[in-house]
């Protein structure tokens, strides 16, 4: 088999995907999710001007050879915008594979350790009312896991919280970004968030018991000692994690973290390769893996991944926010499906125009996820329906402190 063609499909169904189909010449095609929240032309450019061209001709089975060769033949190594590209070839690839095979890609990869995938979902509210709502309602669709985020006093737009007013005046329900020509400015004070949110899961504990999963995204804000004050605080309340509750690219910051909390740790969305992991994983600094298969170079660079963090006891929780294209979730739930040391699997629905463009065969029952059985990944793309969503502009947010000085967002 070879490969004949590879296009990049880049559309705007409510929020921008970029995707990369391969086409062998025994007619069989492969999907592979480039999607880079904030960048997607960068990495549309990457695969186009200088990725496709190389593909031509390769026997599509060889799939670690291609992997090596996209990423040692590039000289320069890691980033974003590289390992995102890398990823849409490894994970079409993987389809194509899985297809020729007439298997879902999950039996490739060894067959399933369980039988569903758990799945977490975002609860949100400006107050305690509308978050004790907004838990209600992902445990009345099935969630079983739960993340909670608020507003917090003295803040105008604090991350993760739909209903608040944003300065473009778009809600955050299906995610951050947003579909404007430059970033949107919001405000934070980590005094604050530190002061109001251990009330919070004392509230939430108080009223849905001490059973129920909670998770908490820090999203970067915090320095090492802070962020050990706020696990410490938030012990009391049983979390399943505490995420990204400092900019980990210092990785030795994490040795102080762990030193005052026994709060689960988990870290890694931003990250792109199992270099920005040495330290944590072999030092037992973190608890959960988040990196998405889209970021990290695809199932070939995540399954070495998540098997270097087993031999540490530490699990996968990979990231799933609506910036995964359906084509990049699928890929996930077909590793989470495999691999013994699963953790966890974020899920935040996409929008019902998402998914009249990528048709899927995942299913979400009972606060489980499951790929489904169609050779493949089980992810198809209306080719028609993508082009009539162009792409359009849009960026996350970022952060200024009262003083002015930019923030981590
Ligand atoms: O802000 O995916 O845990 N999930 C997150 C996400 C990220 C976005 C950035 O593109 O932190 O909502
Ligand atoms: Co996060």
């Amino acid at each position: 088999m070879k490969i004949v063609a590879a296009d990049i499909i880049v559309t705007s169904p409510d929020r921008n995907f970029v995707t990369l189909k391969i086409t062998t010449d025994e007619g069989i095609t492969g999907l592979g999710d480039a999607t880079l929240n904030g960048r997607e032309l960068s990495v549309a450019s990457y695969l186009r001007d200088h990725v496709a061209p190389l593909l031509m001709g390769r026997d599509p089975h060889r799939i670690e050879d291609t992997w090596q060769f996209l990423y040692r033949s590039a000289y320069w190594r890691r980033g974003p915008v590289t390992m995102a590209a890398i990823a849409a070839v490894d994970v079409a690839l993987w389809d194509i594979l899985a297809k020729a095979a007439g298997m879902p890609l999950y039996q490739l990869l060894g067959g399933a350790s369980r039988t569903g995938i758990m799945a977490y979902g975002h609860a949100s509210g400006r107050d305690i009312p509308e978050l004790f709502d907004s838990i209600r309602r992902h445990l009345d669709e099935g969630f079983k896991s739960i993340r909670v985020q608020t507003s917090v006093p003295g803040i105008n737009a604090v991350y993760g919280v739909a209903a608040q007013p944003s300065s473009t005046g778009q809600r955050y329900d299906y995610e951050p970004a947003q579909r404007t020509p430059l970033p949107a400015e919001e405000d934070w004070d980590t005094r604050a968030y530190l002061r109001h949110l251990p009330s919070v899961f004392e509230a939430v504990r108080g009223e849905f018991g001490p059973e129920l999963p909670l998770l908490h995204d820090g999203h970067h804000r915090m320095t090492p000692i802070q962020a050990a004050k706020l696990g410490k605080a938030l012990e009391p309340y049983d979390l399943f994690w505490l995420e990204d509750c400092t900019p980990a690219e210092n990785q030795e910051a994490l040795r102080l973290v762990r030193q005052h909390t026994t709060t689960p740790l988990a870290i890694g969305e931003v990250f792109n390769t199992v270099w920005d992991y040495q330290t944590l994983i072999r030092e037992q600094l973190i608890d959960y893996v988040r990196s998405a298969v889209t970021h990290t170079g695809g199932i070939t660079a995540m399954r070495k991944l998540l098997d270097f963090a087993a031999q540490y006891q530490i699990k996968s929780g990979i990231h799933g926010p609506t910036d995964i294209s359906p084509v990049g979730m699928a890929a996930a739930l077909h590793l989470d499906l495999a691999i013994h040391n699963f953790g966890i699997q974020e899920y935040m629905k996409h929008t019902p125009l998402a998914n009249e463009v990528f048709r899927q065969s995942f299913t979400f029952t009972d606060g489980y996820l499951h790929p489904g059985d169609q050779p493949g990944l089980g992810v198809e793309l209306d080719e028609e329906a993508a082009a009539r969503f162009p792409y359009e502009p849009a960026y996350l947010p970022f952060n200024r402190l009262k003083d002015g000085t930019v923030h981590d967002w």
